[in-house]
């Protein structure tokens, strides 16, 4: 009975959403316009989970086809959310299966002659959105946008029910992977016990994540815009492609105009693909590089017969050597984090004044890149990113790949998530690499054809960004890195290994490096992770695994080998992590992953003065640095 009952669950979670994306439409963030209203429908909204055995009542009993409230008890729930820690109930935040949201919402009758459209940043992991009872969209994958058109369920003279049910269970077949473990013995558990198993170390926050936002735009409207730069001496080139929907054969007239930061019309063309020269141009640069303005943006004013859309970019270009990145042709050394969305009672909610913190720790710490580690984040924080010029490397949420999880049908999934993926961050400055997986099992001769295929899949959508994904295998065991431009590798070198002992941290690490560099001498390295769990405010000395102190003096000791490499072709460091964030419970994570060298509430360990001096001196000769610690980062001249 209960393995049936796990049949059903998986059916309702892969069967019923198995759903491709809808390939050709565009994915542009919702702008308000002269021809675009854009309405959220953000606040709070009626809640209810599945709890049935099979989790299916809901579809049995079609709750979509009335008012929540008449299915059962609702709660009042935040959106954006994760509904797990809104609540003081176990049972909401463990819930795994289908949870129901609903709310009401008007529309103007003056959009009649528009294209209604619903959009949701983002929904984990499965979403299915009804209309008034009819269905609006379907989505499979928790991180990226999908929208449908509306105009057809609306009533424009009265109040219309949106009902969304979100499925949070992770198959082998889902991006991540997991599993349900059902559990037998009816002596030791109840009958139809079940759990979720992550193969990933951060906490499975379900819900509405994202703005949810209703826009319009004329029946004939500009559905997708695709532009990529390059400079030619003081000028930039700016290539672009516009593609129009709901058009059919009828030619509209087009004004394009690239606006500069002032908004004053800097080139311009009447052609939906062409290329245009901005003339003495201003480069998009890291914030911390001392040349040029940082993050200048530029904004391509797209006009086409009624409509108006204005997407900003900016003029830099990426690329590799064999001795690391480069941005403008120039030499860029990655300083950086590992980051989550992840925060408390809000999950992996969007929330403004956190994405503010998080951005200002950032520069405070001197941070000049992150990864998007593990999953593609919130527009609206690439959006910062592009804004205060902080290099991305966009992470896909294709982590804890096992060899089960390597088949056709994955393969299959990892590409529309990157097809999506690319789709909504292609325009973006700050992004300079994708990231196509993070510690999957690379050494198996399945990852060979899993992950040249996912590559070099990703680099045909885009070739103007680095390809790669994360390794935490040997340079003589790793069967993927072949395919990717940067060498990207996590260890933990005196903590998962030798614990306690940070005197072999420079050995084995620089004998790591070596190694790599000897088997893959054309590609550069970037540590993509390394780090210390550290409970806030445990001292001992000598130190002790998770004192503040242990994880500075571990931090160093990794940090004197990036030196000894930094002048050749070792091309980054990301530690792990910016701040604390919640897992699974576990007895190894101490009410979470206490990595982070910010608590989880944006507060500074000893850690964050020690990488503060270090990021700040990398960029900033006069900085002096408090030296509160042992480790003195060294000038230039002397590495
Ligand atoms: C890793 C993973 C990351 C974990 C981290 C840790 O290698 O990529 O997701 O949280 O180690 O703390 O163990």
């Amino acid at each position: 009975m209960a393995s049936s009952a796990f049949h059903r669950l998986v059916l309702v979670a892969s069967g019923v959403c198995a759903v491709t994306m809808v390939t050709g439409q565009g994915m542009l963030y919702p702008r308000s316009s002269e021809s675009r209203v854009v309405n959220t429908l953000d606040g709070m909204w009626s809640f209810r989970m599945d709890d049935s055995p099979s989790r299916d009542q809901g579809f049995t009993d079609q709750w979509w086809t009335k008012p929540l409230k008449q299915t059962g008890d609702v709660i009042p729930m935040a959106v954006p959310s994760s509904y797990n820690d809104v609540t003081a109930d176990r049972a909401v935040r463990d819930f795994v299966g289908w949870a129901w949201y609903e709310t009401d919402f008007f529309v103007s009758s003056d959009w009649q002659d528009r294209v209604v459209s619903l959009r949701f940043g983002s929904v984990h992991y499965y979403a299915m959105v009804w209309v008034n009872g009819q269905e609006a969209v379907r989505h499979n994958g928790g991180h990226l946008p999908f929208e449908g058109v509306i105009n057809d369920m609306v009533n424009w003279t009265s109040s219309n029910r949106l009902t969304v049910a979100v499925n949070n269970t992770l198959t082998p077949l889902t991006l991540p992977p997991g599993s349900i473990e059902w559990q037998k013995d009816t002596s030791r558990y109840p009958d139809g016990y079940f759990v979720q198993n992550l193969q990933m170390d951060f906490f499975n926050y379900a819900g509405i994540h994202r703005h949810v936002q209703i826009y319009t735009k004329p029946r004939i409207n500009i559905d997708d815009i695709i532009i990529v730069t390059d400079i030619q001496g003081d000028n930039g080139i700016v290539n672009y492609n516009v593609t129009l929907a709901g058009n059919g054969d009828q030619s509209v007239s087009v004004k394009i105009n690239v606006l500069d930061a002032d908004g004053a019309v800097v080139a311009s063309s009447s052609r939906l693909s062409d290329q245009v020269v901005i003339v003495n141009v201003t480069l998009w640069w890291p914030w911390t590089m001392t040349t040029g303005t940082p993050a200048y943006m530029y904004t391509l004013q797209v006009m086409a017969g009624d409509d108006v859309y204005r997407e900003p970019f900016g003029v830099r270009t990426v690329g590799v050597t064999s001795q690391g990145f480069l941005i403008n042709s120039k030499p860029f050394y990655c300083h950086g984090v590992d980051k989550h969305e992840d925060s408390d009672i809000r999950g992996k909610g969007l929330d403004y004044p956190l994405i503010a913190r998080d951005f200002y720790m950032l520069k405070w710490l001197g941070v000049n890149c992150f990864r998007s580690s593990h999953y593609p984040y919130a527009e609206e924080i690439l959006d910062q990113a592009d804004r205060q010029g902080i290099v991305v490397i966009n992470e896909c949420p294709g982590v804890g790949i096992r060899e089960n999880n390597m088949g056709p049908e994955n393969v299959a999934h990892h590409k529309e998530v990157m097809w999506e993926f690319v789709r909504r961050d292609k325009n973006r400055p700050a992004v300079v690499m994708w990231s196509t997986a993070n510690e999957p099992r690379s050494d198996v001769p399945k990852a060979e054809l899993y992950f040249g295929e996912v590559i070099n899949y990703t680099r045909s959508l885009d070739p103007s960004r680095l390809v790669t994904f994360i390794s935490n295998k040997d340079y003589n065991t790793d069967r993927a890195v072949k395919f990717v431009d940067v060498i990207c590798f996590n260890r933990y070198y005196g903590w998962y290994k030798d614990t306690g002992h940070t005197e072999v941290i420079k050995l084995q690490l620089a004998t790591d490096i070596k190694n790599w560099r000897k088997t893959h001498p054309t590609k550069p390295l970037l540590m993509s992770e390394y780090g210390a769990g550290t409970v806030a405010g445990l001292h001992q000395e000598p130190s002790y695994v998770f004192t503040e102190d242990y994880q500075v003096e571990l931090m160093s000791e990794y940090h004197k080998v990036f030196d000894t490499y930094r002048a050749q072709y070792f091309t980054g460091e990301l530690v792990w992590n910016f701040a604390d964030f919640i897992t699974a419970e576990g007895v190894t994570r101490v009410v979470g992953n206490k990595k982070g060298v910010l608590t989880r509430q944006r507060q500074p360990k000893a850690s964050a003065h020690l990488l503060r001096d270090r990021y700040h001196a990398m960029f900033d000769s006069k900085y002096v640095p408090s030296n509160r610690y042992r480790y003195r980062y060294p000038k230039r001249e002397e590495l």
